[in-house]
């Protein structure tokens, strides 16, 4: 079985640049993880091929980016037992709030844990992809806890202000 625990997939390649802190994330986390660019809208079939065979490959969690009519998570969440987290990509007509309502808005039954727009949003993602993979995993629960720890220490380290 494959190393890779993470199965990201975005809308589109004008998504990569926002998407690269996502796998920097993961990176450091030392989080294997595959990169698909698949569209809801332009390659239905492919997108629920993927999803739907994600969890035999031995992915643990799916993070799903799109911008505009954000439907490409809830599709993923539509057709896999996995939890998928759902990135609404910032958008130049709307700002990213048409991304975020399509992404979140989801009917009852089919979770898509939603993260931010903007900066903070594809960080979180890998963040709470690996949180959920260190349920099951006690070394990678630690290097959480460690991350929580070093972010605290630096906050505190800059919290004198003259
Ligand atoms: C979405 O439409 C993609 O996720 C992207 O954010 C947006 C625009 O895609 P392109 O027209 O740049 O391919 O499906």
């Amino acid at each position: 079985m494959s190393n890779k625990q993470v199965l990201i997939v975005m809308g589109s390649r004008s998504d990569l640049p926002a998407m690269e802190s996502c796998m920097k994330q993961l990176d450091e986390f030392e989080i294997g993880y595959e990169v698909r660019v698949l569209s809801a809208h332009r390659t239905p079939q492919a997108v629920l091929k993927l999803s739907s065979e994600a969890k035999d490959r031995g992915i643990k969690v799916i993070i799903a980016a799109a911008g505009g009519a954000a439907h490409l998570a809830g599709v993923i969440a539509s057709s896999t037992p996995l939890p998928v987290i759902g990135i609404p990509i910032q958008t130049s007509a709307l700002g990213g709030m048409d991304s975020l309502l399509s992404t979140v808005q989801m009917p009852s039954g089919v979770p898509v844990a939603t993260v931010a727009i903007g900066k903070a949003g594809p960080k979180n993602a890998a963040i709470l992809a690996v949180q959920m993979i260190g349920l099951a995993d006690a070394s990678v629960q630690q290097k959480i806890i460690d991350f929580k720890k070093a972010q605290a220490d630096k906050v505190l380290a800059d919290s004198v202000v003259e």
